[in-house]
């Protein structure tokens, strides 16, 4: 309409793709690399289907020349990736040497990058512990030995690219690590109390002290970050959490209950800590003794430890109290209403259905709760079947359009309608690339905006790409060239 102007998001809002090092770089034995736990778990048999392993993945340790020009030509404002550690320190530990090459490595991308004009977003760990560190003495259940080492590691990064990267993420996904990798067991290192899946391990106390490990851990980084670095580097430093939004099954005061006590499970478990300096009651009374306690010392440099939400999250559930589910707080979730209907488009993964009204219900939820400004990190659907169609019909994603139609309106009302404050969105992913255990359905194309034929490693964008490329080109105020100056002040 004449003389009105649609409103937009901020010349500052941030957008652009996200992956992880292990999902994408393959070359896991050049230059140095040490082993993750990821390339001892991938290759055990019956771990994952297809048995694939991410030796090649999107072979990006090669091809990054490449990646990155296909971020410009999108004209993403930014790039979310993650280092791997064991490129970086191949046997991990504090007084391990660092290697020159997997420092080289990623200092060449993020120069690559600036020169794009495309700001550099930078997980330190999303999943790929390295392997001598888990052997050596157990890695994340070993929280004296495990911080110390996280925090060099942190340290050597800092040192070597916090120069020019302004956005750092400690970690992705603490109850991914904790709960799939040491309750469930279906992912690296693959610990379980169930004797079928795992030789040794036990579910009822060590994912809560896994996910104690990876909070201290990250905690005293960004203590490190702030005394040693923030004032002569001006970056930021969180976590992010993965986390969907949990909706009551109907208006009974136990399943309103239980919603909230799934949210204090995926969520609070880490967030609550963090942001408000206490693990959440509910939690508490659920695991009593298993659950570890902080020390008042530890306690002070874990409150705060955050400077924004880091958000990951893909989908709704609806909430039941019942089921004998520790690791969802005794909740039970479906995708089916009460009057038989379903709550949206079923993904490939069966943990994911498509719900954008939950999307804009959970950033007013977590900026009411915790206050601070929200990074998206994560968010994006996996086609049902995309892997088994032809080229010509996996690019026309239309069920991966329409999620993304869904949520970049469902943000947009909640930052201009509600006033949530988001700073950042980052759909997940931007090629198609390793998907770990996988879904539950093992499937290995799955969650990308770019398509990549494994064969040639040659990239074809979907409709998602093209969607997203011109929604926030629409969307953003005066879309100009980022500046990857210290990034605008938080609250
Ligand atoms: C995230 N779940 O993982 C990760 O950060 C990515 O590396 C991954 O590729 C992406 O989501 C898609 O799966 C999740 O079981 C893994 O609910 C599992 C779950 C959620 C997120």
């Amino acid at each position: 309409m004449s003389g009105t102007v649609a409103p937009k998001l901020s010349k500052d809002f941030i957008w652009g793709f996200a992956t992880a090092s292990f999902q994408i770089e393959g070359s896991t034995d050049v230059d140095g690399r040490g082993k993750s736990i990821w390339d001892d778990f991938s290759k055990q048999p019956g771990k994952t289907m297809d048995g694939r392993d991410g030796d090649v993945a999107t072979d990006s340790y090669r091809l990054w020349k490449e990646d990155i020009a296909l971020l410009a030509q999108y004209g993403v404002k930014s790039y979310r990736f993650s280092v791997s550690w064991s490129r970086v320190i191949p046997l991990g530990g504090r007084n391990d040497p660092v290697n020159p090459k997997g420092i080289q490595f990623y200092s060449n991308l993020i120069d690559a990058l600036l020169e794009n004009g495309i700001v550099p977003f930078v997980t330190l760990y999303h999943w790929d512990l390295p392997q001598a560190l888990h052997d050596r003495y157990g890695g994340w259940l070993n929280k004296d030995e495990i911080v110390q080492d996280y925090v060099r590691y942190a340290k050597v990064c800092f040192e070597s690219f916090g120069d020019r990267v302004k956005h750092w993420l400690t970690m992705n996904e603490p109850w991914c690590i904790s709960i799939l990798g040491y309750g469930r067991g279906v992912f690296a290192p693959g610990r379980s109390s169930d004797r079928e899946r795992s030789p040794e391990g036990n579910s009822s106390t060590e994912p809560w002290i896994v996910g104690h490990s990876v909070i201290l851990a990250h905690a005293y980084a960004v203590k490190l970050y702030r005394e040693e670095f923030k004032a002569s580097q001006g970056g930021q430093i969180g976590i992010t959490l993965n986390g969907d939004w949990a909706m009551p099954y109907d208006d009974s005061p136990q399943n309103v209950e239980a919603a909230q006590h799934a949210l204090d499970v995926a969520i609070g478990w880490f967030a609550d800590p963090i942001y408000l300096g206490h693990y959440p009651d509910y939690m508490k009374q659920m695991l009593r003794e298993r659950l570890p306690e902080f020390t008042p010392e530890e306690l002070a440099v874990v409150k705060g430890s955050s400077d924004f939400y880091g958000m990951n999250t893909y989908t709704t559930n609806l909430c039941r109290a019942g089921g004998d589910d520790e690791f969802q707080g005794f909740v039970e979730y479906t995708f089916i209403r009460p009057d038989g209907t379903q709550l949206g488009t079923q993904a490939h993964c069966a943990w994911l259905q498509d719900y954008p009204q939950g999307f804009r219900d959970l950033l007013n939820y977590l900026w009411k709760r915790y206050k601070l400004p929200i990074y998206v990190t994560e968010n994006g659907f996996a086609v049902k079947d995309e892997n088994s169609k032809p080229i010509e019909e996996a690019l026309q994603d239309n069920d991966r359009v329409n999620y993304f139609k869904g949520t970049t309106s469902a943000l947009k009302a909640a930052v201009l309608e509600d006033g949530v404050d988001v700073r950042a969105y980052f759909p997940w992913s931007f090629v198609d690339n390793f998907e770990w255990q996988a879904c539950l359905l093992y499937h290995h194309r799955i969650f990308g905006v770019t398509y990549v034929d494994y064969e040639t490693q040659k990239r074809y964008p979907k409709e998602s790409a093209k969607f997203l490329v011109k929604w926030f080109g629409n969307n953003i105020d005066a879309a100009e060239k980022p500046s990857n100056k210290a990034p605008p002040a938080l609250p």
